[in-house]
Parts: C-alpha cells; structure tokens; sequence
C-alpha cells in the first residue's frame, strides 16, 4: 500500500464498507463458490471485503473456541482424579469457514450480513469430543451446566432420540464469556459430544455420502448404515454395564486417596515418608 494505508485500516474500511451493503455482493460469491462457478474480478474484491470484515469476528470466536477446549481438558483431569479414568478420549476444533457461514445464512433464509451472522449462526466454533461410554458424554453436560458463567443455549440429543439416518451425538451450544480490550462477550461454540463408536460411524457415513454411494450390489447404503448404527447402539449399552459395574467395585479411588492425603499432617508426613507411602500403597490395594 504506497500510501502507507495499514492492514488495520483495510480492514476497518472492509468492515465498514460490508456492513453498509456488500451484503448481496457476498451473497452472490458465496453462491459460486458453493456451485464452483468461475470468480470475476469483482467477486474477487467482493470476496477480500467480506474475508476482511469477518476476521475480526472469527477471531472472537476462535477465542472462545480455546477456552472452551480448555474447560473440557481441565473437567477431564479432574474426572480422572475421582475416577482413575479419562471420560475424554480426544478433542477436536474446527472454525467454519466463511463460504460455508454464508451459505447456511441463505439456507436459512436471512441476509448475508455480519450482524446475522452473529446473531443466527450458532456453530462458526465447533468442538467435537470424543468419550469412551455414553454415560460420558450425559456427565459432562452436566458438569458443563454447573459450571454458573456458562450457558448451555440449546441441547439436541440425538443419541437419546438418533436422526432417521440412524446418526447419534450429543449436540448442544453453550455460550463461554471471553474478555477482550473492549469488553466481555458471550461467545457461542457448539459442542458435539460422542463415543468412540459413534464417531466411527459418522465418519464412515460422512464418507459414503460424500462419494455418493446409494446402492452397491443391490444393497442399500442407507438401510444398511442405519441397521449397523443400532447394532453399535446395542453394543455401547453391553460396554457401558460392563463399565458401571467395574467402576462400582472400584468405587473411586483416586478421591479417596486424595482425601486420605489432605488428612495427613504435613509435619508427620516428612519426618516419616516411608510409612506414608505404605498407607497410600495399602489403600491403592484396598481399592484396585
Ligand atoms: P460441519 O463442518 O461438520 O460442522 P442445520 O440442520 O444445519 O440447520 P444444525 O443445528 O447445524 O442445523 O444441525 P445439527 O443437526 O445440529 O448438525 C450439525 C452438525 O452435526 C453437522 O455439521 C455435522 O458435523 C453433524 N451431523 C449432523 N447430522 C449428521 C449426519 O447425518 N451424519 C454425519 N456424519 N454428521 C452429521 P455440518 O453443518 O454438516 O458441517
């Protein structure tokens, strides 16, 4: 920029310039990018504007994104001390990209603004977790809803009532509060929930309907993805009895020994360490 016109003026100036009304402009880009039709130079302009004005925003989001992601590994830690297990098997983010919120605001029948965006677009942050039993997933809703700086917007329990095409997952939104230099801001980030075999089947579903597999050797792809997704069904619900009825026997012990140990006296425990690591041995034992 020769006349020394900054990466933060263009984008105030993008910013300021869609929200006055770019809006249709972006429109019709997102519209072929979504039907991959050829960009002119003005879609092209069009596109950098609206790219420009929506960082900002995204940037917020990504924020929240982070400390979402952060509460869930701090919530798994602590389940891990009371449980001796990771409820949590992995987690993964995505942010939407901007095509992709501007063709859900158009299937949603609303105009591609920046104020819509915000206000209808609930999944720009995803968080998608992985457990390993159903239950898990039920527990930290819970925890999630405990948590009082937190809200938990909308829940759909797809697991508890699966999607026809047999898809099961826990969905909800919840709004994370994010401090920034002008002010705090309830930022909303959807959350997926799902075991490991659910996720499975998502993926592979995701696959086969990508490539467009309906029918192979007379097979139907749908009924046949449906008929396994119950039988993962039945199979989480064996798995998960098995898992209550271990964790009954065990009966907690990481918090039981982190009690034992904020009994003990400190002065007592240095002077004779050795019987202090035998009393937390016995109780491992006692427990295991
Ligand atoms: P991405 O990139 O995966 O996030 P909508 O129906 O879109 O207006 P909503 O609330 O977005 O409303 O839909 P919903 O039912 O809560 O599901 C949204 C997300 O769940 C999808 O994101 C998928 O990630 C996942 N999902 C929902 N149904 C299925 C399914 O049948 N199979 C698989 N594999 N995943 C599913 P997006 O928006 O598709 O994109």
């Amino acid at each position: 920029m020769s006349n020394g016109t900054s990466i933060e003026d263009i984008r105030m100036n993008a910013s300021v310039s869609y929200r006055r009304g770019h809006g249709a402009a972006g429109r019709e880009v997102t519209e072929k990018l979504t039907q991959n039709r050829i960009l002119t130079n003005n879609d092209i302009d069009a596109l950098t504007v609206l790219e420009f004005a929506a960082q900002d925003i995204l940037q917020k989001y990504h924020a929240a994104m982070r400390q979402m992601e952060a509460r869930l590994e701090t919530l798994d830690q602590d389940l891990k001390l009371r449980r001796s297990r990771n409820p949590i098997h992995h987690i993964e983010s995505r942010m939407k990209s901007v095509p992709s919120i501007f063709e859900k605001l158009e299937r949603y029948g609303k105009d591609a603004t920046l104020e819509a965006m915000e206000e209808y677009i609930m999944d720009i942050a995803g968080l998608r977790v992985i457990v390993s039993y159903i239950q898990d997933a039920y527990t930290i809703l819970d925890y999630l809803e405990h948590q009082d700086d937190l809200e938990v917007v909308t829940v759909k329990d797809y697991i508890a009532n699966p999607k026809p095409n047999g898809y099961r997952s826990l969905h909800f939104i919840v709004r994370i509060p994010v401090f920034f230099l002008d002010g705090k801001k309830a930022i909303p980030v959807e959350i997926q929930i799902r075991t490991i075999a659910m996720d499975y089947w998502a993926s592979l579903e995701h696959d086969l309907k990508y490539k467009s597999v309906y029918e192979i050797e007379g097979v139907d792809v749908g009924d046949e993805l449906k008929a396994c997704s119950q039988i993962i069904s039945g199979v989480e619900k064996r798995m998960q009895i098995m898992a209550n009825a271990l964790e009954g026997q065990k009966g907690h012990p990481g918090s039981s020994v982190v009690q034992k140990a904020k009994r003990m006296d400190l002065a007592q425990t240095l002077e004779a360490p050795a019987s202090v690591a035998v009393t937390l041995a016995e109780d491992e034992t006692e427990l295991g």
